[in-house]
């Protein structure tokens, strides 16, 4: 139909480009004020904190518009290959200071408001920050979005948009308490709706056979379906004027309301059927590491893979596209398991919908689609029931079934009848009830099944898929995650981001590895008093933040010592715990002279999933031993617990950079990667951890003189394993380690009362999953090491600089040069 559009095409106006406003104070003040008086609607005298913040967000977004569309219509013009990163969560963080940073605005807009009377902070604490993620996962597509942007690579986000986004932690008596984050509440000034680009997205119903010129073909009745409607977001590149897309996905009700019900009279069934069909992007599971198989999770999964899937072939392939082709134009990279349905999807589109013959399609398919797995824990592997698929997609489990009967024939010819290797690598396995394997269909699937850190790559492809990698030669490949020094140096750390362009010039923002030039500063003791004074400086700032937030303080000339992360056994926030009640009995029982006992402030950040029990336990016990330890005069405020809540993305900005000791403590072998490692130490903190993850590769760079590396080796876990674990022989062997059990177990932190956190000490005494207690002597001494080397300050500065010039590595700029390179092939272009 002709539309509006194509009428208006020649007109003069639509044919310009739409063009940035200019770039002076003045400029900007017209722009802020348009903005607040024709958005808004109110005159400066009479506007809100919230009108202001939103006047100025506005205002920001059209500096950055005529960018925006200049690489939307250069993409679609150039035709050339992209990534289509297919991601549940993006855990993004606040996005003025970062859009302001990209576009050169923040001096010019911190003028411009000046000028109006107005503190450009003030507005700053206005943006609820979008948290669609639930840690590390969310934050590293959250980066890698960053880094595509700021290199020129023709790349889109898929994702969905959650009404909550990860829950509001509260503490109630030291107890987590959820609320739910209403982050849109306020407005949403950085996204923009096109309900008129929904798609529509089909669920349940059957599958029928259906003869097609003489072809038999299969096609899916579906039972009900919701609308899929876009929210674009930009995501800027660093000074490169590029400006990206971050494509999420709202549910909505196919019709506002279902007329035929609202005539019959049952207004209330008519807007059920709307709730139902919102439901659908309502909410961020905010389960870390354990999928709990819940069919809206997959209600949600399908949702957004499936819109995303249909706005690439319609609305970004010329209509005319070659569907051989589409290997040299896209690539979806899987985040996880979360959007695998993709697969069985894309299948369906070309077999059932484009008529391609199934053999061409599955070839395209498994050039069109990578893996990145980003776990090892064997509960965190996702498997759906075959009877929930059948339910709610039956044409996907068809289309899983022959993928499956193929992959298995093929392994047959190469290996035999083998049964056992045969059930080992089916996608569908029998037991405990008949599920799809998501990890293994992605693996058959993908082009390239890639790890996220050197040893977990290696584990991975040892222990976890060896089958796979045996059959795929080639296929797994690493690459090691990143994070993006635009957020996490110079939005978080500016007097750090001053200091290293004063040394070494611009342009280490886009080229990490130039951090290397500290090297030599590191050894000028002018530059160490600065570097030292720049950590101080964050510290007292930390101080103001947890203040004004919480209520919290930082005592002066603490060494601060950093645990922030999801709450979770594996990680081993008890082995901190035993750290801290081991050198607050030492105190209490005289053993310890507290005037030799270096001054720290522990600092927690951690939520725990709603339903994990145990990690809630661990939560009320950090907070326990909080208030006593900080209440009791014999410590004479030498120890000192903090724990905020709500530890997110606008909190670890300013947390990271204040931080002397980074804690990546994990069991070796269970942390994929870890990314706050990396932020920690690119902000100068000391690392103490195992050597698991990323920490093998930190370890490696900033060398074993500027880390304290304590614990086994995930060979001597295993070993340990295979000759049986029992933890209470460590509790009865070591005496310190029995005291700290011992006064937990006595009540000391609950008032008197044994019972609150018996399971946690019976826990540890006879199951001790992830061997807190065989560490504990290691992590212990290392502590040690770690008090006797911040007694050397300057010293202690020096490793700290050489962390931060050895660690350009974990730039996510470089990931994504790796992933170009190993599996994408996606040159920077439009
Ligand atoms: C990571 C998850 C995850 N691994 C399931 N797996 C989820 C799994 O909602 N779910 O069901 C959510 C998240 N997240 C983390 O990924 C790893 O534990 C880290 O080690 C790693 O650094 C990070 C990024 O690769």
């Amino acid at each position: 139909a002709a539309s509006g559009r194509t009428q208006i095409a020649d007109h003069p106006l639509a044919l310009a480009p739409v063009s940035a406003p200019a770039s002076s104070v003045d400029g900007f003040v017209r722009e802020f004020l348009k903005n607040l008086n024709f958005t808004q609607g109110v005159p400066l005298s009479a506007s809100s904190p919230n009108d202001r913040y939103l006047a100025l967000a506005h205002t920001v977004r059209d500096y950055l518009m005529a960018r925006w569309l200049e690489d939307q219509r250069g993409q679609r013009e150039a035709q050339s290959k992209g990534v289509a990163y297919l991601s549940a969560e993006y855990l993004l963080g606040r996005q003025l200071d970062n859009n302001l940073l990209a576009s050169r605005l923040t001096d010019v807009a911190t003028e411009a408001l000046a000028k109006c009377g107005i503190d450009i902070d003030d507005l700053r604490q206005q943006e609820v920050e979008p948290g669609l993620g639930n840690g590390g996962l969310g934050r590293l597509a959250a980066c890698f979005i960053d880094s595509l942007a700021t290199m020129s690579v023709p790349s889109i986000g898929y994702g969905i948009r959650y009404e909550y986004g990860i829950f509001r932690q509260t503490f109630v008596d030291g107890q987590q308490v959820e609320q739910p984050d209403a982050w849109l509440s306020l407005g949403s000034p950085w996204e923009f709706p096109h309900p008129e680009a929904a798609q529509t997205i089909s669920f349940a119903g059957h599958t029928e056979t259906y003869d097609d010129d003489g072809v038999e073909r299969s096609r899916w009745i579906p039972a009900w379906n919701v609308q899929a409607v876009p929210y674009n977001y930009m995501v800027p590149g660093y000074h490169n004027g590029r400006v990206n897309t971050l494509r999420l996905w709202r549910s909505v009700a196919t019709n506002a309301f279902d007329l035929r019900i609202f005539n019959s009279g049952d207004y209330e069934e008519a807007v059920r059927a709307q709730i139902f069909a919102e439901n659908i992007s309502k909410v961020l599971y905010p389960e870390d590491s354990t999928p709990q198989g819940k069919e809206l999770r997959l209600q949600q999964q399908y949702f957004f893979v499936a819109a995303s899937i249909r706005d690439f072939l319609t609305n970004v392939l010329a209509e005319d596209f070659d569907l051989e082709k589409l290997p040299e134009r896209i690539i979806f990279q899987l985040n996880d398991t979360h959007p695998v349905i993709a697969v069985p999807e894309f299948m369906r589109v070309l077999v059932d919908e484009k008529k391609m013959d199934w053999d061409a399609a599955w070839a395209i398919t498994q050039q069109c689609f990578a893996y990145t797995c980003h776990t090892l824990l064997p509960e965190a592997l996702e498997v759906w029931s075959v009877d929930l698929l059948g339910r709610l997609l039956p044409r996907h489990l068809e289309i899983i079934y022959r993928i499956n009967d193929e992959f298995l024939l093929a392994v047959r010819e190469r290996f035999g009848d083998d049964e056992m290797r045969i059930r080992n690598m089916s996608i569908v396995s029998d037991f405990p009830e008949r599920s799809v394997r998501m990890a293994y269909l992605a693996t058959v699937a993908g082009a390239k099944v890639n790890g996220v850190a050197e040893l977990h790559s290696q584990l991975l492809r040892d222990k976890v898929l060896p089958d796979f990698n045996e059959f795929y030669p080639g296929k797994f490949t690493n690459v090691t995650n990143g994070v993006t020094p635009r957020r996490f140096i110079r939005l978080a750390n500016p007097q750090l981001a001053d200091l290293i362009t004063e040394a070494l010039g611009a342009g280490w923002t886009v080229d990490l590895e130039r951090l290397r030039g500290l090297e030599s500063f590191a050894e000028d003791p002018e530059f160490r008093a600065r570097f030292a004074e720049v950590k101080a400086a964050n510290k007292r700032t930390l101080n103001t933040v947890l203040l004004a937030r919480d209520g919290l303080s930082v005592p002066d000339g603490h060494m601060l010592d950093v645990m922030v992360k999801r709450l979770h056994e594996y990680k081993r926030q008890m082995l901190k715990v035993l750290h801290i009640v081991t050198s607050y009995e030492g105190i209490i029982s005289g053993r310890v002279d507290v005037k030799d006992v270096t001054p720290r402030t522990f600092i927690f950040g951690a939520k725990a999933a709603p339903g994990y029990v145990m990690a809630k336990r661990i939560i009320h016990l950090i907070n326990a031993v909080g208030s006593v330890v900080n209440a009791d005069p014999r410590v004479e405020g030498r120890l000192n617990v903090v724990f905020p809540p709500n530890y997110n993305v606008t909190l670890a900005e300013r947390v990271i950079p204040a931080a002397d000791l980074s804690e990546q403590i994990s069991l070796a072998g269970k942390e994929a990667s870890g990314t706050g490692n990396m932020k920690f130490a690119l902000n100068g903190a000391l690392t103490i951890g195992t050597d698991d993850g990323a920490n093998v590769e930190i370890r490696e760079l900033v060398g074993d003189d500027n880390f304290f590396l304590f614990g086994m080796t995930e060979p001597e876990v295993e070993a340990l394993w295979a000759e049986g674990y029992r933890p209470s022989e460590f509790y009865q062997k070591d005496e310190d380690l029995r005291r700290a059990i011992d006064l937990i177990a006595s009540g000391a932190f609950s008032g008197g009362d044994r019972t609150t956190f018996e399971p946690v000490v019976s826990n540890l005494l006879y199951d001790d999953r992830f061997m807190v207690l065989a560490d504990y002597a290691s992590y212990i001494a290392e502590q040690g090491k770690v008090d006797a080397a911040y007694g050397d300050q300057d010293a202690w500065t020096r490793s700290a600089i050489l962390n931060v010039a050895r660690s350009g590595y974990f730039s996510s700029d470089r990931s994504m040069r790796d992933y170009i390179q190993r599996i994408w092939h996606t040159p920077p272009a439009y």
